[in-house]
């Protein structure tokens, strides 16, 4: 792990030693305000408590995953982004990124924990095997089940990042053979987010902790814990293939005339009415494409069970008519229902109405 990623003090600090202007900070800042549906005019108050915060410190656990989350986030197309987060956090323990191995790196986690007590942010990707004592997944003679209710004793709040830590994910498809649980089966008395997909967006993670360290509270949560900010809207609603939806334009087949011309890939078994994600809008690799704009139907990564929830090939329960109106089944009607109002125009009109937007008043974490 590179020195400056464990060092304590502020931000603005941090990002001196890294040769960071203000000038990116401030473009930073007005990214993040758009991410977050903020005013604009907030960027500039978002740049000031962001060099003056103290960087949170960090300890981030991998249990049973693949390491497409840390991934996700260090391989970011766009290395503002790794940059800004590895400098508004003291990443103080993290077994893929550190140097550290063996008891040294153990001592950290321990060293850590003591002097940030009740303080510390524990960033979690991968499920927890509970199956006969959680002895399926284990590192430095501990299973992670220990690893996880020792280190989130004291800890401030929990991130679970991906949909193994949020939901249980692919280590928790059926049979299950480890009794993978999320996080939140766990350890049921801090304040958990979940930032799911598998994995999941990298300017999602980073702009959560981000919201964390700027406003010193959680984002406003949706009812599976998720930041309403990056998973308020369907992939669906924001799909730029809705036009040819509501048209009745669908292709039967992925190199038919159809989809050739951009057709909608609900026939083909497309889960973007009922995913909620921010693929659609800030797209992957720098904002180039994502799996829709491809040509493959979105799987709902960032669902729970989405792994076990029937082929991704077969079209969600319901029927389309021929005037391209749907008649879905109840399962789909729910996440559709309100869909049409642009995604920039809705979260304007968010931004406008929601008074806690000012980022002028951080207060404790309280949710
Ligand atoms: Fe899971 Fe992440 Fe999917 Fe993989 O750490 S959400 S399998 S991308 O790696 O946990």
């Amino acid at each position: 792990m590179a020195d400056w990623m464990s060092q304590q003090g502020t931000v603005g600090e941090a990002l001196t030693r890294q040769g960071i202007s203000r000038r990116s900070l401030l473009k930073y800042s007005s990214y993040l305000a758009t991410l977050l549906a903020l005013p604009p005019t907030s960027s500039q108050a978002i740049a000031q408590a962001l060099a003056g915060a103290k960087r949170q410190s960090v300890i981030w656990l991998s249990f049973q995953e693949c390491t497409g989350c840390i991934e996700s986030l260090t391989r970011s197309f766009s290395p503002s982004v790794e940059e800004m987060i590895f400098n508004l956090i003291s990443l103080d323990y993290q077994e893929t990124l550190q140097a550290a191995a063996g008891e040294a790196a153990e001592r950290a986690r321990l060293e850590a924990m003591e002097a940030n007590k009740g303080k510390y942010v524990v960033v979690v990707d991968g499920s927890v095997s509970t199956r006969d004592g959680g002895i399926y997944s284990t590192a430095a003679g501990k299973t992670n089940l220990e690893v996880l209710k020792e280190t989130a004793k004291d800890a401030l709040a929990i991130l679970s990042v991906g949909t193994c830590s949020s939901f249980g994910g692919i280590p928790r498809a059926h049979p299950n053979p480890t009794g993978a649980e999320p996080v939140s089966a766990i350890i049921t008395d801090k304040p958990i987010i979940n930032v799911s997909g598998c994995p999941p967006m990298p300017e999602v993670i980073a702009g959560t902790i981000a919201y964390l360290v700027t406003f010193g509270k959680l984002p406003e949560l949706d009812h599976l814990g998720r930041p309403k900010p990056f998973f308020g809207d369907n992939i669906h609603d924001r799909c730029y293939r809705r036009p040819f939806y509501d048209q009745g334009k669908f292709a039967k087949s992925f190199d038919d005339a159809g989809a050739r011309e951009g057709w909608c890939l609900y026939e083909l078994g497309c889960k973007g009415p009922v995913t909620y994600n921010a693929c659609a809008t800030i797209k992957w690799n720098g904002n180039t494409s994502f799996p829709i704009q491809s040509g493959h139907g979105c799987l709902g990564c960032s669902e729970p069970n989405f792994w076990d929830a029937g082929s991704f090939y077969k079209p969600l329960p319901g029927r389309m008519t021929g005037a391209g109106e749907a008649v879905l089944g109840a399962a789909a009607v729910g996440a559709v229902a309100g869909a049409g109002s642009a995604f920039i125009a809705r979260r304007r009109k968010a931004a406008a109405s929601d008074p806690s937007a000012s980022p002028s008043v951080p207060e404790g974490a309280d949710q």
